[in-house]
């Protein structure tokens, strides 16, 4: 996969022989599987990549509360209400994990959020969709879970040391979300005809931009080639689309629904399901900001941020306080 990805992808990458001593000496121990850590010497190219990927899967965790957040007053029972407030919190909590393993790149939270808020910095294109209604709930656990455990166990494996141990604790909460989102598909399917219909007009709208979730696909990839050789990339966006695909028609078919492809299809000699082309131009729509929540989620991002300043100076003033105490008693 590795040498797939460096001769297929667009940008290409530098052989050992244009390499300074120090840049051989990293990849030298990249090839050998040994972790980079913060303190270790790294390319300034590779700390960017990280702090971009990194940051952007943050966002990503914060602004992915919101679709679910909206439902947490109006879940059909306590114990579902109880279930969504525990996956919204965790999100939160993966999102600080992943700030706090881009921090020790250097770049500070404050500057990471500016670049959210003013727009520079992207989050998951999925998260620009609306959550219209109880079954999106089902179908965000059991697809959009599902296509984020895919893609971040093999990151749990990754060459940075901070990010993949980061992603050791996230992808177990994961599977519990994606469980909760399965069990919630499973509750509408086997429900009344309505319920059923509810849950099928979910898995309609989010199997899509659930797959572009992996990214481009893999001709069109700007960065995998140079990922793919510093060990951030373990398999190309494309194989981990493919293994979505792969696992999602016998969840679906065990649900009684259908997936929304009509050229969805068993292919015996390669093994996997063949699947309809992708839509890219919404894709890049999306991701350029023309989504149908883009606006509205930063909006309301931008607001919870507003609104909790006085929070985080009134977290200052008291730290400042105890250390002033410390120094005081220390003298
Ligand atoms: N949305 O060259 P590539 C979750 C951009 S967490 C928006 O292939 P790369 C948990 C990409 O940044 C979901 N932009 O890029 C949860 C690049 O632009 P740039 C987030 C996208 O980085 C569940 C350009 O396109 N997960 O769901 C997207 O090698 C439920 C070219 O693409 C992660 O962030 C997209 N979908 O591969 C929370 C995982 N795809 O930056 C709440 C870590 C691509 O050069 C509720 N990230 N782009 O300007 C990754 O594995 C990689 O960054 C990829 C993209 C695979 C996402």
């Amino acid at each position: 996969m590795y040498a797939q990805l460096v001769e297929t992808g667009l940008s290409r990458v530098r052989n050992l022989e244009e390499m300074s001593r120090e840049e051989r000496e990293f990849q030298g121990r990249i090839d050998r599987g040994v972790k980079i850590e913060a303190r270790d010497w790294m390319p300034e190219a590779y700390r960017k990549t990280l702090v971009r990927q990194i940051s952007q899967h943050a966002h990503s965790e914060i602004v992915g509360q919101l679709p679910e957040g909206n439902w947490i007053t109006r879940a059909p029972s306590l114990k579902r209400k109880a279930i969504l407030l525990a996956k919204v919190q965790d999100e939160a909590g993966h999102g600080l994990y992943l700030y706090s393993a881009a921090e020790t790149l250097g770049t500070s939270r404050d500057q990471m959020i500016d670049d959210l808020h003013s727009g520079k910095a992207k989050y998951s294109s999925i998260f620009n969709y609306p959550a219209l209604t109880w079954a999106d709930m089902g179908a965000i656990g059991w697809l959009v879970d599902g296509s984020a455990i895919i893609n971040q166990v093999p990151l749990c494996r990754c060459s940075y040391g901070p990010y993949a141990r980061a992603m050791v604790r996230v992808c177990k909460e994961e599977s519990f979300h994606q469980r909760q989102g399965y069990d919630i598909m499973i509750a509408l399917a086997k429900g009344t005809p309505e319920q059923k219909a509810m849950a099928q007009d979910a898995l309609n709208r989010w199997w899509w931009p659930s797959l572009m979730m992996f990214g481009p696909s893999d001709s069109e990839s700007v960065n995998s080639a140079q990922s793919a050789q510093w060990g951030i990339k373990l398999f190309s966006n494309d194989e981990l689309r493919q293994k979505m695909v792969d696992q999602s028609v016998p969840q679906a078919e065990f649900l009684g629904l259908t997936i929304p492809d009509p050229e969805l299809k068993w292919n015996a000699e390669r093994g996997h399901y063949d699947f309809g082309p992708i839509d890219w131009e919404e894709f890049y729509n999306v991701v350029k900001g023309h989504g149908p929540c883009n606006r509205d989620r930063l909006k309301t991002r931008i607001k919870a941020h507003e609104d909790g300043a006085w929070f985080r100076e009134a977290l200052i003033a008291h730290s400042e306080k105890k250390a002033q105490q410390a120094a005081g008693a220390a003298a």
